[in-house]
């Protein structure tokens, strides 16, 4: 990675001298891993912070997935949605799940819940819908169709950190929400991420799941895993938090700027804006309709022509991949929603501190195509 070259994130990082105490604190104590102090201190912040009843950190989101679908004894079928990354499925696949791919909606780009009930058979367990881009899920049309059929629901939340719908944090939605804190992310400790859990008793469950399964020193009840967050990475995370307030507040400007500055591009669309949304400005994805001179995928290789990166999130879509094609719901024919969308989105680069020479070259890049000066 050069310096010069822009890519779609640049993660933030607390300053390195703010580090050294936490650093010098580990050295001291030696406790480096395994729920230590920094770990259970971050658990109470990040708790309040999100304003989620309980939350169990981990070393990273997938593992988080992992062990969410096993604390609810999943099997068989989950329903859930293709234009995602493609470690939604993979977990489910790791616990020998068979995802069941059902179409999006157009406008959220979430999981359609009126083509839900269609795909639910005698094998379905759950459904993993996913808050893509921070979009708010139809959380309560979802929630009625689990209760009507008796189905479980995990949001995969790695994209919504402290993303809210009027007062109330979407990530208390479901049964358990799942976060990711990777270097991309909003928030981040490094590699990281966990479970929102809606009382003490999944909590306690899901922590011993995450650590081998152990109670006490000599019980083991369960098939767990190390999912465990180490000490570092919590050290990382307390200081993350004291400026992540900052850094959704610059990327708020970004996202005006954008905004502002193509509102008028013929063939170029923002996303659906929820109104009582409170965003985390994770991404900046645009949509390329066939009005705009050229087509997505011109348009992504005449960026990195200028050495700027952005990234389409999300193609392929996850059923396109070897692994999955096999399967029924796989079949692109009746996924028409996804597949137009993972053609056309393109995520800007979008961060904190990003300097505002990078989003005006940005900016005129895509309105001098617009206006033909480069074919
Ligand atoms: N569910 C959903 C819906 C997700 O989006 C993800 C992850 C997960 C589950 C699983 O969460 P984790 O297990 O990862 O916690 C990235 C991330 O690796 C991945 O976490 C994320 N979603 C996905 C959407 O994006 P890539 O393949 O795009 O990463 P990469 O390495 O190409 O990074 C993108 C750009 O960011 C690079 O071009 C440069 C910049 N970058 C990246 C890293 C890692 C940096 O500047 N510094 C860095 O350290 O997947």
């Amino acid at each position: 990675m050069s310096k010069e070259s822009v890519y779609v994130t640049r993660p933030s990082l607390p300053p390195l001298a703010d580090m050294l105490p936490y650093l010098e604190k580990i050295w001291q104590t030696g406790i480096l891993t395994n729920g230590g102090p920094m770990h259970q201190e971050l658990e109470l912040a990040l708790a309040r912070y999100l304003n989620v009843p309980y939350i169990s950190l981990f070393s990273n989101a997938t593992i988080a997935l992992i062990t969410a679908f096993k604390a609810l004894h999943l099997s068989g079928e989950v329903i859930t949605t293709p234009y995602s990354f493609v470690a939604t499925s993979h977990a489910l696949m790791w616990n020998q799940i068979t995802p069941v791919f059902v179409d999006i909606d157009p406008l959220t780009l979430n999981l359609n819940p009126d083509l839900i009930e269609a795909a639910i058979t005698d094998k379905t367990t759950a459904i993993l819908p996913v808050h893509c881009y921070g979009i708010p899920c139809n959380i309560e049309a979802i929630q009625a169709i689990a209760d009507k059929h008796g189905l479980k629901v995990i949001y995969d939340a790695a994209h919504a950190f402290s993303v809210r719908q009027g007062q109330r944090s979407i990530l208390s939605a479901g049964d358990l929400s799942v976060l990711s804190f990777h270097a991309t992310k909003v928030f981040n400790t490094f590699e990281g991420g966990a479970i929102v859990s809606p009382d003490e008793a999944s909590k306690r469950h899901i922590d011993h799941l995450k650590n081998f399964g152990f109670v006490d020193e000599v019980s083991v009840v369960e098939i767990g895993i190390n999912g465990k967050m180490n000490e570092f990475q919590a050290a990382v995370g307390l200081l993350q938090l004291q400026r992540v307030d900052a850094a959704i507040q610059s990327r708020a400007e970004i996202d005006r700027y954008y905004r502002e500055q193509l509102a008028n591009v013929k063939g170029i669309s923002f996303l659906h804006t929820p109104a009582d949304w409170s965003s985390n400005f994770s991404y900046f994805p645009i949509e390329i309709g066939s009005e705009f001179p050229v087509s997505r995928d011109a348009l992504y290789h005449h960026f990195k022509q200028h050495d700027i990166h952005p990234r389409r999130y999300f193609y392929p879509l996850i059923p396109e991949f070897e692994m999955y094609r096999h399967l029924a719901s796989a079949n692109i024919a009746n996924l028409p929603e996804a597949k137009k969308v993972s053609e056309r989105v393109l995520c800007l680069p979008i961060y904190p501190d990003m300097p505002r020479e990078v989003q005006q070259k940005i900016v005129s890049l895509i309105l001098a195509l617009a206006q033909g000066a480069e074919a």
